[in-house]
């Protein structure tokens, strides 16, 4: 996520966490370099003014400046400031008092709506309530297909009709709840490459016909200015509750994140990380202005793992590892764990003092997950229980099974026993029933 603002920012702020001392013009000059690097990011001009305004007020109080770590404090200041460009306290969600809760995702075509409705849908099934999926873009049939795929994949019902216009079958989907006991209720509405004003039209129709708790405008993260402009455009006609930002996975340069709070006034409220559907989380400013500025966010990462992790695994994983008896069946299992989390290299970018650029080179590829697999795979039982017994020959046998190489296993081996050893480590100082490596 914005790997190259993070990567200049890092540089930025280790330049200014290690002078001793800061001078007013250390920190002007500082600052005059993160301007440059937000706008390259692509954040709003104006945006990014009241943001260095900010800090450089902040920054040069005497207090600052005379205390022992000034280019610390300054840092400190930075991330402050720039979880409150996008909003400081975490958004809340309105879900009380309705039955059911409406939701409408309005945005551009490619915006990521239909493929939301779906991480939305699993989201709140995860947590207990029963959704329903409406497909409201029904210009296209092929995008009610889509849905309909989407709700299968999650097990997730869609209601949709072919015959109706997308006005009446979201009046409909409302009652249709009520029959069917669905407490909150999604609609994917039609987006167009550009704004125009029939659609405008019917976004506002259905709005006054089924009054949504919230409306939603979703935004393409990868596209910076362009979103913004955009989400003031369906700001001025429909007056949306909150933004969720889609695609900061990939290139995303982090202009949209940063602009879009001041540019229209409205909470993001949910942020979305990859194509699966389970990429999706709530929109944290602190945590994200910890993420940009390559502090890590390791609650996140935490809550994360306690979404993915089997408790019942964790528990006996535990109490081998007490006992010393972890085993390659055993890394096998955490790996598919690690796995459930998502992506390794988004894993990796929340853990605090990982940086941006150590990532660059690494193997976070899953496919290195994939080889490691294939080789566990090709052991037999007797192997992965005491893999102290894989000779020469074993290791040829593996190799030729797993279509890797002699080298490939030596490594696996030589990586199983470092871990191991930590494992002992991790022991010691107590096991929290966190995967491997967290
Ligand atoms: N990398 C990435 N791709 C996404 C994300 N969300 C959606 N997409 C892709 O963006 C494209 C458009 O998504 P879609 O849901 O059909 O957009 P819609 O036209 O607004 O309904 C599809 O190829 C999706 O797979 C995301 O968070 N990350
Ligand atoms: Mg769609």
């Amino acid at each position: 996520m914005f790997q190259d603002l993070t990567e200049k920012l890092e540089l930025i702020t280790k330049k200014l966490k290690g002078h001793g001392k800061l001078s007013e013009k250390n920190i002007s000059d500082a600052l005059k370099e993160v301007r440059r690097v937000l706008l390259e990011a692509d954040v709003n001009y104006k945006v990014a003014k009241s943001f260095i305004a900010a800090v450089q007020q902040r920054s040069l109080g005497q207090k600052v400046l005379k205390s022992i770590t000034p280019g610390q404090q300054i840092v400190k200041i930075i991330h402050d400031e720039l979880a409150n460009i996008m909003g400081r306290t975490e958004a809340t969600l309105n879900l009380s008092g309705a039955n059911p809760v409406v939701l409408m995702l309005t945005g551009l075509q490619g915006s990521g709506k239909t493929t939301l409705a779906g991480k939305l849908g699993l989201y709140f099934k995860k947590r207990g309530h029963k959704p329903l999926l409406v497909a409201a873009d029904t210009y296209r049939p092929a995008a009610i297909d889509q849905l309909e795929v989407v709700g299968q994949n999650i097990d997730v019902p869609v209601l949709s009709d072919r015959s109706k216009s997308a006005i009446d079958i979201c009046k409909l989907s409302v009652k249709h709840c009520r029959d069917h006991g669905n407490d909150i209720v999604i609609f994917d509405t039609a987006g167009r490459l550009h704004i125009d004003e029939k659609m405008m039209n019917e976004l506002l129709e259905i709005k006054k016909k089924t009054k949504p708790q919230e409306i939603f405008f979703v935004a393409d993260g990868m596209t910076g200015q362009d979103a913004v402009n955009t989400a003031k455009e369906f700001l001025g006609w429909l007056d949306f509750d909150g933004v969720i930002l889609t695609k900061l996975d990939g290139d995303a340069r982090g202009g949209a994140a940063l602009s879009i709070r001041m540019a229209t006034d409205k909470p993001i409220k949910f942020i979305s990380t990859g194509e699966k559907f389970d990429a999706i989380e709530k929109f944290h400013p602190e945590r994200m202005a910890s993420r940009i500025l390559g502090m890590g966010d390791i609650v996140s990462l935490v809550e994360k793992a306690e979404e993915a992790v089997d408790r019942e695994q964790a528990a006996k994983l535990e109490k081998k590892l007490r006992r010393q008896q972890f085993t390659f069946q055993d890394f096998y299992d955490q790996l598919q764990q690690i796995k459930k989390m998502g992506p390794l290299d988004q894993l990796m970018g929340m853990i605090p003092g990982v940086q941006g650029k150590m990532l660059k080179g690494l193997n976070t590829d899953d496919r290195a997950f994939v080889k490691i697999e294939a080789i566990i795979n090709s052991m037999t039982r007797d192997e992965k229980q005491r893999p102290q017994i894989i000779d020469g020959s074993r290791r040829k046998r593996i190799a030729r099974g797993s279509g890797t190489s002699v080298q490939d296993i030596n490594q696996l081996l030589k990586q199983f026993k470092m871990m191991q050893k930590m494992m002992k480590n991790v022991n010691k100082i107590g096991f929290k029933g966190l995967p491997i490596g967290f």
